[in-house]
């Protein structure tokens, strides 16, 4: 590493030398306080909960991995192959040295220590009910005594996924709103908030699959509605848990519409190097840099889970006081409605430990003809472009549509009414 610093084309330019040193180091202090971080959280689990919560830390975690639960490669490499230069040591001879379950206790559901514990993060234990909190915008027009209006025609229903981070409110706040009077007198929306996110549940003895979020989308939409037919419209992230439903309900997805889809092209690294080219380890932007330390130390991001989603009303307060606002903005509300365990598995298991399977899902959508539309942003820094060639690569009908001067928000934040417009004709005209 340090010889590649110093070495190549980079020798002829100091400024670049000082940034990589200084990364360098960075991230080596990263790995310091990580190793570190691992060792207080296993003492702190055990004085506040009796047992050490599971981490991905220890060496041999990943043959019990690869031999028990993770038959079908649901669980992503990224989880226990991201490289620590002190645990790969042995430093202090620590590591491997307590004996972890792997297992997540199934009595285990409450909130952890580290966790939130106020009454809406919880509410989904207290009713007993573990489905998924949907928004549902029922048709303007009365379907109840028939399934079809005038026209003969059944009501349409479509399921909106939001994005990492993310809730309903996104696709309720930006995009109903602007949807026109006839599009809302015979379509019904179900936004959901998926698993780990949101107002809906945040189990701990999960991981947090893709299995897992189709099953409890099938739980909570598809089963009880009995929906038969339906369109699919989503944002980033979700756009992975959108081709995976798809795939699985090809019969009945009319059109799936995807938001900046981050497909990743599978190179030989396979998962491990999905996360590189997601997130690099990089000083700059800060946006790159805060997502790095989130996705390559667990227990780096669990303290900041710590401070940021344990106290997220205590920051709503202060964000309120520091703004002088009354209402937050819905996205700033549900920035911290996770747990860690939920934003952390979601995004090595879903978005990094998804790629390899995307292939096999646009081919079944390929050969059931559904129709695929792809919205992306020129000024997109969060999901490159070359994502949306995996995709007319894997699935050559996809009609790609690149949004000039748009970034991953303003794709659809910024031109609300278009959008509207763009997912009205979308739907009508997957109907002929
Ligand atoms: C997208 O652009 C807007 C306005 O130009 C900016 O406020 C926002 O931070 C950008 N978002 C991302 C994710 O880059
Ligand atoms: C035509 C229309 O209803 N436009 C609305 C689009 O959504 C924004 C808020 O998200 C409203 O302010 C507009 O009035």
């Amino acid at each position: 590493m340090l010889l590649a610093i110093f070495s190549g084309k980079w020798a002829l330019n100091p400024g670049r030398i000082l940034i990589s040193a200084l990364s360098f180091i960075v991230f080596l202090i990263l790995d310091l306080l990580d190793f570190i971080l691992c060792i207080f959280y296993r003492f702190m689990d055990g004085f506040w909960e009796g047992q050490a919560s599971p981490c991905y830390c220890e060496k041999n975690g990943e043959q019990r991995i690869s031999v028990g639960e993770n038959e079908e490669g649901e669980l992503s490499e990224t989880l226990y192959r991201r490289e620590n230069v002190f645990r790969e040591m042995g430093f202090l001879g620590f590591s491997g040295k307590w004996e972890n379950s792997r297992k997540i206790e199934a009595g285990k559901i409450g909130a952890r220590w580290s966790d939130c514990g106020c009454q809406s993060c919880l509410s989904w234990m207290s009713n007993g009910e573990d489905k998924l909190h949907v928004c549902i915008s029922e048709p303007t027009r009365d379907f109840t005594d028939t399934d079809k209006d005038s026209s003969g025609k059944p009501a349409e229903n479509v399921i909106f996924l939001h994005g990492f981070l993310c809730s309903s409110s996104f696709w309720r706040e930006a995009v109903f709103p602007n949807l026109s009077e006839p599009v809302k007198q015979n379509h019904r929306l179900f936004a959901v908030d998926l698993l780990g996110f949101g107002r809906s549940p945040k189990p701990r003895n999960c991981f947090y699959t893709i299995k897992d979020h189709l099953e409890m989308i099938e739980k909570s939409v598809i089963c009880p509605f009995q929906l038969n037919s339906f369109h699919l419209v989503a944002h980033s992230m979700g756009c992975i848990i959108a081709i995976a439903l798809a795939a699985k309900y090809s019969k009945s997805v009319k059109s799936i519409t995807l938001v900046a889809p981050p497909f990743f092209p599978l190179k030989d690294r396979g998962d491990v190097g999905v996360l590189e080219k997601l997130v690099e380890k990089r000083l700059w932007p800060p946006l790159k840099f805060g997502s790095a330390v989130m996705s390559w130390y667990e227990h780096v991001g669990r303290s900041v889970c710590f401070l940021v989603c344990r106290n997220h009303r205590t920051w709503e307060r202060i964000v309120k006081l520091l703004t002088r606002r009354r209402d937050l903005h819905y996205m700033t509300i549900d920035l911290p409605r996770h747990t860690h365990h939920s934003g952390w598995h979601t995004m090595h298991n879903v978005i990094c430990g998804g790629a390899k399977l995307m292939g096999g899902y646009l081919k079944v959508l390929t050969e059931a003809r559904v129709k695929i539309s792809v919205v992306h942003g020129d000024k997109d820094q969060v999901v490159p472009m070359e994502c949306c060639n995996t995709i007319k690569a894997m699935a050559p009908h996809a009609e790609v549509d690149i949004i000039r001067d748009a970034n991953h928000s303003t794709v659809i934040l910024g031109r609300k009414k278009e959008f509207a417009r763009y997912l009205e004709y979308t739907w009508l005209s997957s109907q002929s």
